[in-house]
């Protein structure tokens, strides 16, 4: 009985701990943004895009990735959207760690069936990693907002391609290309039919919530050798510390209910 009432409690204040991403559901139809990737230093070959538009019904975005040139080696290749731009000298790591308003932090690692659960910005996270030296994608990710007063905003932010190690090979920021008409999202009743202006509808892609992927070919990479050696760059601002922290909290939290 006490045992049950603890354990209910656990659940309870886990599920504080970790908020689920809000599904977007008035993107102001059109909005575009683009990023232009290439590769920094050894990995100067790399070159793509990554273009996130909003919805066409408004819920969410569409996300339309293009790379090539990616190592042979070193994957698979992760790439998120980061919280910062990168400055002018373009150093990537100063974009800082992943998009994550809703602070679930670095780990556990991101269940892709669970996509609310993820960092908003983990988009190989939810959509999958990349796993050949070039690559193209596009699918529909619910939890990105093209509203700047929204948390989940991605549009001043950048987008960052690791290593399986977690280099950073490259990174750019996003450019609006149109603002959008805050105006025709589906939560403004307007008829998304008729409200869809230029190009924003990226080819009536199938309208599934999950990822419709496809990778082009390109040759296969090899993994990393040791993946469990120690990261290069330890993400900033921690997950672990973070959920560290939590459990603690949540400890002492149980600790004082059965005294
Ligand atoms: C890149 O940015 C990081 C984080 O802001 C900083 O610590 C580092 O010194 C910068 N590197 C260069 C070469 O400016
Ligand atoms: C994606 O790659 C990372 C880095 O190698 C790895 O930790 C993660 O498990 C991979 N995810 C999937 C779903 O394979
Ligand atoms: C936004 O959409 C509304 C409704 O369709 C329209 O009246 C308005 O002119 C549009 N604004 C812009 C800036 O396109
Ligand atoms: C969309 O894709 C899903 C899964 O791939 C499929 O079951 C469904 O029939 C497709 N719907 C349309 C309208 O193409
Ligand atoms: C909008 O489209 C997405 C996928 O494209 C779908 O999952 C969602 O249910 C749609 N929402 C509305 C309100 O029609
Ligand atoms: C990360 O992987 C790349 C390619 O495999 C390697 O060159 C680099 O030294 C690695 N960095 C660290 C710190 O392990
Ligand atoms: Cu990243």
């Amino acid at each position: 009985m006490r045992t049950q009432s603890i354990l209910s409690l656990l659940a309870v204040a886990t599920a504080v701990v970790a908020e689920d991403a809000p599904v977007i559901e008035s993107n102001p139809i059109g909005a575009q943004y683009e990023a232009l990737l290439k590769g920094k230093k050894d990995w100067s070959s790399l070159t793509g895009s990554v273009k996130i538009a909003s919805a066409a019904n408004g819920t969410g975005v569409s996300v339309e990735i293009a790379l090539a040139g990616l190592p042979t080696e070193g994957g698979p290749f992760m790439y998120h959207i980061h919280e910062k731009a990168v400055p002018e000298d373009g150093n990537c790591t100063a974009a800082g760690a992943h998009l994550d308003p809703y602070k679930r932090g670095e780990v556990p690692l991101c269940d892709a069936s669970k996509k609310q659960t993820c960092q908003t910005g983990d988009l190989s996270g939810k959509h999958g990693n990349i796993t050949s030296t070039s690559f193209a994608a596009t699918y529909n990710d619910a939890y990105l907002a093209t509203l700047l007063s929204d948390p989940s905003y991605f549009g001043d932010k950048s987008i960052v391609v690791h290593l399986s190690n977690k280099t950073r090979i490259a990174c750019a920021n996003f450019k609006q290309l149109s603002p959008g008409n805050a105006s025709t999202t589906a939560s403004a009743g307007s008829s998304y039919g008729t409200a869809l202006p230029t190009g924003g509808s990226h080819g009536g892609h199938n309208s599934t919530a999950s990822a419709t992927a496809t990778s082009t070919t390109g040759a296969p990479i090899a993994p990393t050798a040791s993946p469990t050696a120690s990261p290069a760059q330890p993400p900033p601002g921690s997950g672990a510390a973070k959920v560290a922290v939590s459990g603690a909290a949540l400890f002492a939290f149980v600790a004082a209910l059965m005294i």
